[in-house]
């Protein structure tokens, strides 16, 4: 049973809108050196059943995010020992930006200039004190949605709608990181390019759907046996999937993708109607030349060279690994 908050909000027009969320993985902080203060606020937070974390100056409240760097909203207190609000939020801005962290800096009535110090130094927005519960929740809901409403858009932008994985966007971004690590380590990486064979045939035959069905269980399978951290599945485009792997030998990704080619072989893939379709897959294999200072020329390099296995594994009868 999970115990969901009803919420009142505002959509960009002011409407009031009442939805369902479950706060308790979503992380807030407080920092301010008055217990008292950090008391009021907490008590406010746990009605909607927040995790709550507090800190009662700058220094401590970073110690608190090094080790929670999933934080979503510091809510912060200007003046304080050590180290105070301003100074809190620049340090902040170094590691996390404004649509990964929100910050709210608390500002009294009698420094009318701290709140536009706030935001200049990189708060997303601020309270004045006193303020209500209403402006409390309001401020701590709007900008808990701004920053998750951003972690949609990233994820939409890098994964396929279809089959939830990374897209050919994603690929390109996280792929060369990879391989500069691997490289600096002395660790080879490959690519495979994997597309399924007479798919076209399979739309033709039993319409669109059931292709799209197909295209979802080949990414599952693809997931299942490669989850590693270290390797990256994505879907190219169409029927075609590419698979790098970081810190993998030729060799060793050659047994593994062999290993899976056979897998599909094997094993015919059910559709919803209960009827089992045989699909198979040809690959091309390559390796990445290691090179850390041009790691996307090197990925570029081994995908055309990737595509050129996969044309000779498809003219060579499909259902081919060949590198
Ligand atoms: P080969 O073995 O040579 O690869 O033959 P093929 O039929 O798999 O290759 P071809 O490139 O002729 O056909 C690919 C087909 O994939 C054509 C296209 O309509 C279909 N396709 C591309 N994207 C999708 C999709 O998202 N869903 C479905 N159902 N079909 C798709
Ligand atoms: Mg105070
Ligand atoms: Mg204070
Ligand atoms: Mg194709
Ligand atoms: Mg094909």
């Amino acid at each position: 049973y999970v115990p969901k908050e009803t919420v009142q909000s505002f959509d960009y027009v002011g409407r009031l809108l009442v939805r369902l969320r479950d706060n308790r993985n979503v992380k807030i902080l407080l920092v301010d050196d008055a217990k008292s203060s950090r008391t009021f606020m907490l008590a406010l937070l746990a009605r909607h059943n927040f995790n709550v974390l507090e800190a009662d100056n700058g220094k401590t409240a970073l110690k608190v995010i090094q080790q929670h760097p999933d934080i979503k909203v510091v809510v912060t207190d200007n003046e304080m020992p050590e180290m105070n609000g301003i100074n809190l939020v620049s340090e902040i801005r170094k590691s996390y930006s404004s649509d990964q962290m929100a910050i709210i800096g608390i500002s009294g009535t009698n420094a009318l200039s701290l709140s536009a110090r706030f935001l200049k130094n990189g708060a997303n927005d601020y309270l004045t004190k006193p303020f209500s519960h209403e402006e409390f929740f309001t401020r701590i809901f709007r900008n808990l949605e701004f920053i998750e409403n951003v972690d949609k858009a990233k994820y939409a932008a890098n994964h396929d709608f279809l089959t939830d994985l990374t897209n050919r966007r994603a690929f390109f971004e996280l792929a060369p990181a990879l391989a500069q690590q691997a490289f600096t380590q002395d660790q080879s990486c490959c690519i495979a390019i994997m597309d399924l064979d007479k798919f076209k045939s399979i739309n033709d035959t039993y319409g669109h759907d059931t292709g799209d069905e197909v295209l979802v269980e080949m990414a599952k399978r693809l997931k299942s046996h490669f989850r590693e951290q270290t390797i990256i599945t994505s879907r190219f485009g169409g029927e075609e999937f590419c698979v790098f792997f970081s810190n993998v030998s030729k060799d060793e990704a050659a047994g593994r993708l062999e290993f899976f080619r056979h897998h599909l072989e094997t094993f015919a893939f059910e559709l919803s109607n209960g009827q089992p379709l045989a699909v198979t897959t040809s690959i091309g294999l390559s390796a990445i030349k290691p090179d850390s200072d041009n790691t996307q020329l090197v990925i570029d390099q081994a995908i055309s060279q990737a595509d050129q296995a996969l044309y000779q594994a498809k003219h060579q009868g499909r259902n081919l690994l060949v590198e």
